[in-house]
């Protein structure tokens, strides 16, 4: 007993001593978020606000119960930059911030690019203007408005936080108030197990990805968080407009689709000139699609300042929840650092804010700067 108490009496002072020297040798080592969960913050479009308040209510439970804080704020301002500022200025309290959900038509940063192959400008909208905090986002013509380059700013180019969309009011076939009503209730049905699906996923790749059994077998080498799947691909007449429609009737929980496209229209076979013919978002609209979740390798497909466009046509029909897709010309290439955090159980937003960080495709990669959640950012597969 005394030897033990003498060796705790020794032990204790070198602990302590231990403690000082380490506290002032180590630096400051942040803590991971996944043990102390930062804040979600919900932005509602404020002239929505009222008439969706009991849906926002639920929500706000639903993502409570998830574990997260929570702060609602009803969104007036048209302004980006108010908007990126108030994200700044959440980020930096003591409490830290997750992400944010963005309800109704809020604002979004507008990119202007060069179409090599149109041999014209584009613009686009680039949420990734929102979710890298520290970075900088220069408009080099001020009088139009429109970004064009993005530097490493205060610390770099790559996303702290993530942003989801969830806004119906691209659409003109759609009563936009039946749209929110109608999406918040599979939202919530799916967070209780009343919305389900087997856990199963279709990988459907046209023609200019399918040249090869090789390179088909490249893409699902990247597809991780499925063992169940059915690919669709060679030889490259089986995938056309026709099979792609019957597909999407099929219960599957998940859709990654490689298909050339427009912001309001797929264009199956080579080259994009739709030659095994089109799905438009009137076919979207139409038929009773089945899956939960999108990640749509399209051209411009979540483009979501045109009218009608895909992505968000996608994400009010029927039982969608989140689709992932390009707001450009580009896609998500090296899949599995997207793919992975889901099937670790990480929700969509973190999934695709960790894929930004990938060796190959990140924020410089003109491919990758359009990418876009459609959705709530909060679910998991
Ligand atoms: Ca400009
Ligand atoms: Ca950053
Ligand atoms: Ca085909």
């Amino acid at each position: 007993m005394r030897k033990q108490i003498k060796a705790i009496l020794i032990i204790i002072p070198l602990l302590i001593a231990a403690a000082v020297t380490l506290t002032f040798v180590l630096p400051y080592f942040k803590q991971p978020t996944t043990s102390n969960l930062g804040v979600v913050r919900i932005y509602v479009n404020s002239t929505i606000a009222s008439s969706i308040s009991a849906e926002i209510d639920q929500y706000e439970q639903d993502v409570i119960n998830q574990g997260y804080p929570v702060q609602v704020v009803n969104w007036s301002h048209t302004n980006v930059t108010l908007l990126r500022n108030d994200l700044i200025n959440a980020s930096i309290q003591p409490e830290g911030l997750e992400g944010a959900v963005l309800i109704g038509d809020l604002p979004a940063a507008i990119l202007n690019y060069w179409d090599n192959f149109w041999g014209i400008f584009r613009d686009y909208p680039c949420d990734l203007y929102l979710t890298d905090l520290d970075g900088e986002w220069i408009d080099l013509d001020v009088a139009d408005g429109l970004f064009d380059a993005h530097n490493n700013g205060t610390g770099d180019i790559y996303p702290e936080i993530w942003v989801g969309r969830i806004c119906p009011e691209s659409l003109n076939n759609t009563n936009h108030l039946t749209a929110y009503q109608n999406y918040f209730a599979r939202n919530h049905a799916y967070r209780t197990g009343q919305l389900t699906r087997p856990h199963s996923q279709l990988v459907y790749i046209d023609d200019d990805w399918a040249t090869t059994q090789q390179l088909v077998d490249e893409w699902l080498g990247d597809m991780t968080a499925y063992s169940n799947i059915t690919c669709i691909a060679r030889p490259t007449t089986t995938t056309n407009a026709t099979d792609y429609k019957n597909q999407l009737t099929q219960k599957y929980e998940f859709v990654h689709v490689f298909v050339h496209s427009w912001p309001f229209e797929h264009l199956f076979g080579p080259s994009g000139y739709g030659a095994e013919g089109k799905v438009t978002y009137t076919d979207i609209y139409n038929i009773n699609t089945q899956a939960l979740f999108y990640n749509l390798f399209a051209c411009s497909a979540t483009n979501f300042k045109y009218q009608t466009n895909l992505g968000t046509q996608y994400l009010f029909s029927n039982n969608t929840l989140v689709v992932v897709g390009s707001s450009k010309i580009g896609g998500m290439f090296m899949n599995s650092f997207f793919y992975d955090p889901l099937s670790q159980g990480k929700i969509f937003g973190e999934s695709l804010r960790l894929w930004y960080w990938n060796p190959y495709h990140g924020p410089s990669s003109p491919n990758s700067i359009g990418m876009t959640l459609l959705g709530d950012p909060l679910l998991t597969i």
